[in-house]
């Protein structure tokens, strides 16, 4: 049983933590913006987090997590843009959109990866050609390429990394990183002693784009192997991108893991100190600075809620990556070490990317895709997803993590709510 006192004492570091994120935490969003003209963003849009709640922390998980089911459980079908490309008679004469599938693989996962590519074939694919790249430092077998081969109906590039853009830079000093890298494990951060690991989200923040492959395709959709996903796709999203003008889509949002990105926003807020004509002036600022739910994350974050598109699937436009402020900024990133001595991901830094440098609005909830990569699933309360438990999003002790909810409260239009 919990003693009087120590109930007080756990009151007090409560009132304690939350006074503290109240002056750090907006301290932290203002405070290098200060430096100059550049806090006022546009009109009076600030990068200030500014909404306020009674409710504790706790209140809010159960709150957002309710307001998640309730989204995910109202019936929707396919968007409303009345503008969908469907599948055409004969997929090979097809005039397909500058797009291809891409993952990131090791040859010990063929049979992962071919587990998700029938699914992303018999859901999507079969119906469009499109191609597919798969990416490796190591050169694939041939078994993996004739394996593959025989489940895909697209073309398929298969393509090394380049060692001396994969692996870490000589810049790195290995002592402050194997320092770093105790101290994270010490902290329980996932794979914070794999350096390839590190190498993997440092290529997928910074470099894949660049891929000598790549630079011939403008969208790709992004999968993990292993991955499961649910739902018929009866419309070319990739068409879908570009005929409405989006820039990034993804399906969940979560929290990350606080430890793991401690300095990323205050790099940023430093770049941004000499950028700031980079901030888009109707960028996902509150999605990016939220300090409600988990208030311990924005706090150990330094003023970034850690909230960010889950990255193990996502369609994109690649000339975002390729302009200038987002590649700027990664570039500064990565100059900083920040890969090695700490573990940033490349799903925070995708999403800090966008949500400052983009315009929210071309930001796109694919609620029609429904997939799981564990622990997490996105199912929709839709006809075409089949196989997934409407609205059984994770296990009960993780629902802190959901961070879709924010998106939605505070970064959708209206217009994009009742898309579908
Ligand atoms: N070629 C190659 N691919 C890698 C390497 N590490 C990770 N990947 C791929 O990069 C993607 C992300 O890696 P994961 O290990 O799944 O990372 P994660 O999703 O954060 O971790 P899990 O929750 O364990 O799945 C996957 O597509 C992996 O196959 C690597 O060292 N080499
Ligand atoms: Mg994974």
């Amino acid at each position: 049983m919990v003693s009087i006192p120590r109930k007080i004492a756990r009151l007090l570091a409560f009132a304690l933590i939350v006074s503290t994120i109240i002056l750090v935490g907006v301290n932290s969003g203002g405070w290098n913006l200060q430096a100059g003209s550049n806090s006022r963003v546009s009109g009076d849009r600030k990068l200030v987090f500014s909404h306020k709640s009674a409710k504790t922390p706790q209140q809010i998980v159960e709150e957002n997590y309710k307001t998640l089911q309730e989204i995910l459980k109202r019936p929707i079908h396919e968007p409303k843009t009345g503008n969908l490309v469907r599948p055409p008679s004969d997929p090979d004469q097809y005039d397909r959109a500058n797009a291809t599938m891409l993952v990131l693989v090791r040859n010990r996962e063929l049979g992962q990866v071919v587990r998700t590519i029938k699914q992303i074939e018999a859901k999507f694919n079969r119906k469009f050609h499109y191609p597919y790249v798969f990416l490796n430092e190591e050169p694939f077998t041939e078994r993996f390429k004739e394996t593959i081969k025989k489940h895909v109906s697209g073309k398929t590039y298969f393509e090394s990394i380049d060692k001396a853009i994969w692996e870490q830079p000589e810049s790195i000093n290995v002592q402050r990183q194997d320092e770093a890298m105790q101290q994270l494990e010490a902290e329980n951060v996932g794979y914070a002693k794999l350096v390839s690991y590190h190498n993997m989200c440092r290529y997928y923040s910074v470099n894949f784009y660049n891929h000598p492959r790549l630079q011939q395709f403008r969208y790709y959709w992004r999968f993990e192997p292993g991955t499961d996903y649910y739902c018929d796709l009866d419309y070319d999203v990739f068409k879908f991108m570009e005929m409405n003008k989006k820039t990034y889509g993804f399906v969940i949002a979560l929290y990350d893991v606080e430890q793991s990105v401690k300095t990323l926003w205050p790099r940023t807020m430093e770049f941004l100190a000499e950028h700031p004509d980079y901030l888009h002036p109707n960028g996902a600022y509150d999605f990016l600075l939220e300090n409600l739910q988990n208030p311990h994350k924005t706090l150990i974050a330094n003023g970034y809620s850690t909230c960010h598109f889950w990255s193990n699937f996502e369609i994109a436009d690649m000339d975002f990556y390729r302009s200038k402020p987002y590649s700027d900024w990664v570039n500064f990133l990565d100059s900083t070490g920040g890969f090695y001595y700490e573990r940033w991901g490349d799903a925070p830094v995708h999403s800090v990317g966008i949500g400052l440098f983009e315009d929210r609005d071309k930001i796109h909830w694919f609620r029609d895709i429904g997939y799981k990569h564990q622990p997490y699933t996105l199912c929709s309360n839709c006809p075409s997803c089949k196989g997934c438990k409407t609205a059984d999003f994770t296990y009960k002790h993780l629902r802190d993590q959901n961070c879709l909810t924010n998106w939605w409260n505070y970064e959708m239009s209206e217009e994009q709510k009742n898309i579908y």
